[in-house]
């Protein structure tokens, strides 16, 4: 099996720390992170190994002022790509933003700058997203002479709903701050770096059991797109393994005993 140290990365930069915090950073600043084919591949196989290396948590940032542009538009002109063509490229997103969404390790996307087309579509992709001061969110392909392509039409419109995410498309309109917030576009808006409070967030999940983190992280969207019946069915298998986990049980006990901590609000 390939290894983390193996890969050869050139437009992401990757790191893993002692606790399991890995950090994925879209390192094409001067394109501000625009998703070309090679990305993609990267993030294939980044996403590809990272639930199997041991790792807890994932952040998702892009270096530089802009988080992720979308799709290379500079190359999308120069290959005057055919309709097929086209087509492979996008089940080639599909194929990376899958293995984030149903890799089972949670990725909170750190978000800055623009959130646009492409990059709003891998952001989707994460579980958490956070904003701060700098970050908005568009989806200019109308504008642009495109459609999206890399599962906008399933995750975006699942966060913010299909009449706003056609809003978006039609008249380019760009949302941030609260209202962001509010729309269901990102889950934490934060006054300072959203890099800081993304890492925070993690180190805080990455407390969790990690078989917890896994069926949080790839068992609830697989439920969301089975019947409601199989759904139930799934869960319960699902809770049957998890809720029973040996790694559960100090955990209960504690609660048992009473030296565990309460749920109450900040
Ligand atoms: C790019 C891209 C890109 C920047 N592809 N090269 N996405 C968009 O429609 C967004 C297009 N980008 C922008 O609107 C702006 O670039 C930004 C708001 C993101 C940033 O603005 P700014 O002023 O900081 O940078 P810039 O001067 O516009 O761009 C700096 C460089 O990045 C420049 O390259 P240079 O070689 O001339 O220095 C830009 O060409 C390059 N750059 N964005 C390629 N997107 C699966 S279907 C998905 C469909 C979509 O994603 S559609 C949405 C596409």
């Amino acid at each position: 099996m390939r290894r983390l140290d193996d890969l050869a990365l050139e437009n992401i930069a990757l790191a893993v720390d002692g606790d399991g915090i890995a950090d994925v950073t879209l390192n094409r600043p001067a394109k501000r992170n625009a998703l070309d084919a090679a990305t993609i591949e990267e993030l294939i196989e980044v996403f590809s190994l990272l639930p199997r290396a041991g790792v807890r948590a994932v952040v998702l940032r892009g270096a530089g002022t802009h988080f992720c542009a979308g799709l290379d538009l500079v190359e999308h002109h120069r290959e005057d790509r055919r309709p097929e063509a086209f087509m492979h490229l996008c089940l080639r997103w599909h194929e990376a933003f899958n293995k984030m969404e149903y890799g089972g390790v949670p990725i909170i996307a750190a978000l800055t700058g623009a959130v646009v087309g492409g990059g709003l579509e891998l952001a989707s992709a994460a579980h958490l997203r956070v904003a701060d001061a700098s970050t908005y969110f568009a989806l200019p392909e109308g504008q642009r002479g495109l459609f999206t392509g890399g599962g906008a039409t399933i995750r975006v419109a699942d966060l913010v709903g299909k009449a706003r995410m056609i809003d978006m498309m039609l008249t380019g309109r760009v949302y941030q701050g609260a209202e962001a917030v509010a729309v269901g576009l990102c889950q934490y808006l934060v006054e300072g770096s959203s890099e800081e409070k993304a890492f925070a967030l993690a180190r805080a999940v990455a407390t969790n059991t990690p078989l917890s983190n896994f069926a949080i992280c790839s068992a609830i969207s697989h439920m969301q797109n089975m019947s409601a019946l199989d759904a139930a069915y799934a869960e319960a298998v699902v809770a049957g393994v998890v809720n029973t986990q040996p790694a559960a049980r100090g955990r209960l006990e504690a609660f048992a005993n009473k030296t565990a901590a309460r749920v109450r609000p900040e």
